[in-house]
């Protein structure tokens, strides 16, 4: 399996890898292949249950198993793989990665009693120290970037890794059993970086990358980046391009040239003619002059981080903009014909009744024409974060099932939030939401590929759709939040508020019956695709 044997006496290390993969998992990936340049075996299964991962191990041997824990809410799930993996018998190393593992080392071990260590932050390097430690019998407990149980049960830290990496020093991530052929719209995920200069207050992406000793955004060299888009659209026949950079032009005008020199080289390369983009970034850099070359290239869709619409909220977030510039970003897109979906939080921990009626109105000039399904959840305070640690130094953070929660400080917010789950749940939340439907036409009416071109009347239909939903929401979140302003001690189950969910599940089925009737519409050889878009919704909290 590797591509270059190990000379001397050590053997190659076996390590599989286990992650969620809804699309391409490039954390794991880029560990493969890192490790395969090594000259050590690397097999990524993606997770669903204990089972597939335990017929690999039995097959493979593995010297380490590695699991990948981006997401915190999937702690129980691998706690139960890994009791299994090991009442079966397996004997190999194990350890976790990703964000959450690198921020709570302690309560990960804690967690699962079966896990021998986390690597923390990014992981190449440590990963493959680890392995060629343990390969050769070595002790491992002194490499850079590990937690593990002490002697009296604590975590242990070891020192962290520091120093500025290039990012060009990797190979590309191992994307060798990935059918694309298989997909209805071969979609890739693709990094050209990795950082943001930005310090929102809900995100950990600052403090996560600062773990490793590096600040800001890393970004690869371009020719390369053209490089291994090139190799993915013309040898493994990739149609569509998600840019997972956390912010695709983050970093000023520098950045800006870097975005247009990736762009003016695929377009050299007549890549334009049949690789389309997804990309994210801020509001405040989704301006025509920057995007324009980047249409020319390919760019179809953009995810925005808009989280607000009221500026007291936009300060507690650190966003440092005004709400004005997300709806100049809306015109800028609109202008240039993109598809966008956007992250936002209509509470956060210091929302007010006043902040969430402004977020409403917000909605409805950013929205309300149904160019975009609007989408709308609360502020999950995320470990690494400054809201997270605000919270904490206010005494008003409490932690369940390995969730840190918190209520708001007026409490009928409460009310309205608790209500607001419920009534929105099947729009929102639950797995095949209608809003992730609506997400996944807008990009499918929008695309346009050499061989499915866009349909005017198709988008035109699915903007309707969007919009008579988007409106009938807005009005039932602002009529909830007026009961809930004047009610004395409001509940979720009052009369009014049950009405109102009522009224609003009534019309989520009809916009259902009109999705279906849109994916009749569509064109062929596309739908099962765009449907990874609907994960895209509020990615960032
Ligand atoms: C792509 C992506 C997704 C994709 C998932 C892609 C997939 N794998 O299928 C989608 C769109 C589905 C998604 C959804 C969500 N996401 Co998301 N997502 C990302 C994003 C933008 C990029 C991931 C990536 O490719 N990173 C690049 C690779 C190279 O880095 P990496 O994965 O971190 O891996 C490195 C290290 O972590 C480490 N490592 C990782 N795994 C392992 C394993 C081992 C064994 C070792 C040794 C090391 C190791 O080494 C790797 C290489 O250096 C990240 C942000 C980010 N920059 O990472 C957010 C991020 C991971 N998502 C986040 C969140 C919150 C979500 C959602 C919960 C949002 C929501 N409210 O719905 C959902 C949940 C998904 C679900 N299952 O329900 C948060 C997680 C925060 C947290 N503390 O939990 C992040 C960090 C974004 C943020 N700004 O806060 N997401
Ligand atoms: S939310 Fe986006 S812009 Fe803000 S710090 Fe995180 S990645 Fe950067």
């Amino acid at each position: 399996m590797s591509d270059r044997p190990m000379t001397g006496s050590r053997r190659a290390a076996r390590v599989l890898l286990v992650a969620f993969e809804d699309q391409d998992n490039l954390g794991v990936r880029y560990l493969a292949s890192f490790l395969r340049k090594h000259g050590h075996e690397a097999t990524i299964v993606a997770f669903g249950n204990a089972a597939p991962v335990i017929e690999a191990a039995a097959r493979i041997d593995p010297d380490i198993i590695g699991f990948s824990l981006i997401f915190q809410y999937m702690v129980p799930e691998f706690r139960e793989a890994i009791a299994e993996l090991r009442a079966a018998g397996t004997r190999a190393h194990v350890t976790v990665g990703g964000h959450y593992a690198s921020f709570e080392p302690g309560a990960l071990l804690t967690a699962i009693p079966d896990l021998d260590s986390v690597v923390r932050f990014e992981g190449e390097e440590t990963l493959l120290e680890l392995a060629e430690t343990i390969v050769t019998g070595g002790d491992w407990h002194s490499i850079a970037g590990l937690a593990f149980r002490g002697d009296d049960g604590g975590a242990v830290l070891t020192a962290s890794r520091q120093g500025t990496r290039t990012l060009d020093d990797y190979p590309w991530p191992d994307r060798d059993d990935i059918r694309y052929e298989e997909q209805e719209m071969p979609t890739a995920s693709i990094l050209g970086s990795r950082g943001c200069p930005w310090q929102c207050s809900f995100c950990s992406i600052i403090t996560f990358y600062e773990g490793n000793g590096t600040k800001g955004r890393r970004r690869r060299n371009p020719i390369d980046v053209v490089d291994e888009m090139e190799h993915l659209h013309r040898d493994r026949g990739v149609e569509v391009l998600l840019w997972q950079d956390d912010d695709f032009l983050g970093g000023g005008r520098d950045a800006v040239r870097w975005a247009h020199t990736v762009a003016a080289e695929s377009i050299r390369r007549g890549l334009h003619h049949s690789l389309r983009w997804k990309i994210s970034c801020r509001s405040d850099e989704a301006k025509r002059a920057s995007l324009e070359p980047l249409v020319e290239a390919g760019l179809t869709h953009v995810y925005l981080g808009v989280e607000s619409g009221d500026a007291d909220d936009l300060r507690d977030l650190n966003k440092r903009l005004l709400p004005d510039v997300h709806l100049r970003a809306g015109e800028a897109l609109r202008d240039l014909g993109l598809s966008f979906d956007f992250g936002f939080m209509l509470l956060q921990p210091w929302s007010t009744v006043t902040s969430v009626r402004n977020n409403i109105h917000f909605l409805r000039a950013f929205a309300g024409d149904g160019y975009t399904g609007a989408t709308f959840c609360r502020m999950l305070p995320y470990v690494g974060t400054a809201a997270e640690k605000r919270l904490r130094d206010e005494g008003r953070l409490f932690e369940h099932d390995l969730r840190a929660d918190y209520l708001f400080l007026d409490p009928r917010l409460d009310t309205f939030y608790s209500w607001m789950l419920q009534t929105f749940a099947c729009r929102n939340f639950d797995t095949g939401n209608t809003l992730g439907w609506l997400c996944s036409l807008t990009f499918e009416s929008c695309i346009d590929l050499p061989h499915r071109p866009a349909s005017r009347a198709f988008r035109k239909a699915v903007q309707a759709a969007t919009a008579a939903n988007n409106r009938t929401a807005f009005d039932i979140l602002e009529s909830g939040l007026d009961y809930v302003e004047r009610a004395v001690e409001p509940s979720p189950g009052d009369d009014f508020l049950q009405m109102l969910k009522a009224i609003y599940h009534d019309h989520d089925s009809r916009t259902r019956a009109d999705i279906e009737a849109l994916k009749e519409m569509a064109p062929p050889a596309s739908v099962a695709a765009a449907r990874s878009t609907d994960k895209l919704v509020c990615a960032a909290v």
